[in-house]
């Protein structure tokens, strides 16, 4: 058996943390040969929730948990922790414009950030789930000067596994069929669900689905997934978040596979043309627990215009939030 890891929680007793501690707990995300050490992190009227998720996980008796550590101070929740899964953040309210979501979670991840750099292990691997996901990244990054920027990540698994499902099913293929699917950009509205290089059963995929198929009803089912999900379910999607998430740390972590690429939000270095430093989403694949972005896939005019828009946005953020940088 290896020696245990530290998983910093954050938001570990919402709804998205609630379907993903116990899975890490039981292995799905590092292995089952890797023990860990769940650090849980809360805001203070959140800790007697906590508690009672904790209480489960000891019910659980998972083999492989040594430890859960329980706390409102980011201090002793980010202290020596080897990975971090920044869920927790203040959602959007009745009312508040997209600009008061970026600000007031700004302030979460800048302290976060600060924390991280103070107390978390000099190799730590951070996933950002809280939205806004991309623009949250580049402000806990840009606040943790001692933490090379290429360690701070965002999650845009979701958006690819509803891309490669929509595929699946336009198909009559199983998922497991679909490879080499691309989310560009953001993750938000303005993404891109690129089809262009994804192939179905090692076939390209746009020989099987028309162009206007893709650009009517693909896109926007992907691009409206999550208001989709809150329409039928009253609450936002939870248990396909926390399954993503552990994807995003599993691939980066153990690997992609042969021939295949995953999407991951992370410091553009200018591949594409894309803004660097700006948390972009790119096709990449992973090896020894980093990344590197695919290169020389051809893009086509109306990509790129796609492509464009979302960078825009996100240098829109960017703005936003410039004294935090
Ligand atoms: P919940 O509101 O159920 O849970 C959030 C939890 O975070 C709460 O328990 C709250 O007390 C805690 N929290 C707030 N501020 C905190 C802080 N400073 N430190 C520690 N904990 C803190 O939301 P949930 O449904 O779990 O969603 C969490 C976040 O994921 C939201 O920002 C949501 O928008 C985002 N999502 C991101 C997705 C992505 O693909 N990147 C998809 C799913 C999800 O919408």
């Amino acid at each position: 058996m290896k020696p245990p890891v530290s998983v910093t929680i954050t938001g570990a007793a919402g709804n998205i943390g609630y379907a993903l501690v116990f899975r890490i707990a039981a292995g799905q995300m590092l292995g089952e040969d890797q023990p860990v050490i769940l650090r849980l992190l809360e805001v203070p009227q959140a800790m007697t929730a906590l508690g009672g998720v904790a209480m489960e996980l000891e019910d659980c008796a998972f083999p492989l948990l040594h430890d859960v550590v329980l706390s409102d101070d980011p201090a002793i929740g980010f202290r020596d922790t080897n990975y971090a899964m920044l869920v927790g953040a203040k959602p959007r309210t009745k009312g508040m414009e997209r600009k008061d979501l970026i600000t007031e979670n700004a302030r979460i991840f800048s302290a976060q950030g600060k924390a991280i750099n103070e107390h978390a292990a000099r190799d730590i691997h951070v996933l950002v789930v809280g939205n806004p996901a991309n623009t949250n990244t580049l402000i806990a990054s840009a606040n943790a000067p001692d933490i090379n920027p290429a360690n701070f990540t965002a999650m845009t698994r979701l958006d690819h596994n509803r891309a490669m499902a929509q595929i699946a099913a336009k198909t009559n293929h199983l998922v497991a069929d679909v490879t080499r699917m691309t989310i560009w950009g953001n993750h938000s509205s303005t993404q891109y669900p690129d089809i262009s290089h994804c192939l179905v059963d090692g076939k390209p995929v746009t020989d099987m689905v028309s162009m206007s198929w893709a650009i009517d009803h693909f896109t926007p089912t992907v691009q409206r997934r999550g208001a989709a999900i809150i329409d039928a379910r009253g609450a936002s999607s939870a248990a396909s978040a926390a399954d993503a998430a552990i994807d995003h740390m599993h691939s980066w972590i153990l690997g992609t596979d042969e021939g295949d690429w995953v999407s991951m939000a992370i410091p553009s270095d200018g591949s594409y043309g894309i803004e660097p430093g700006l948390i972009y989403s790119f096709p990449v694949t992973c090896k020894d627990r980093s990344y590197e972005i695919v290169q020389g896939l051809e893009i086509s005019d109306y990509s790129q215009e796609k492509m464009r828009k979302t960078e825009q946005e996100l240098l829109d953020e960017r703005e936003m939030i410039a004294d935090l940088l």
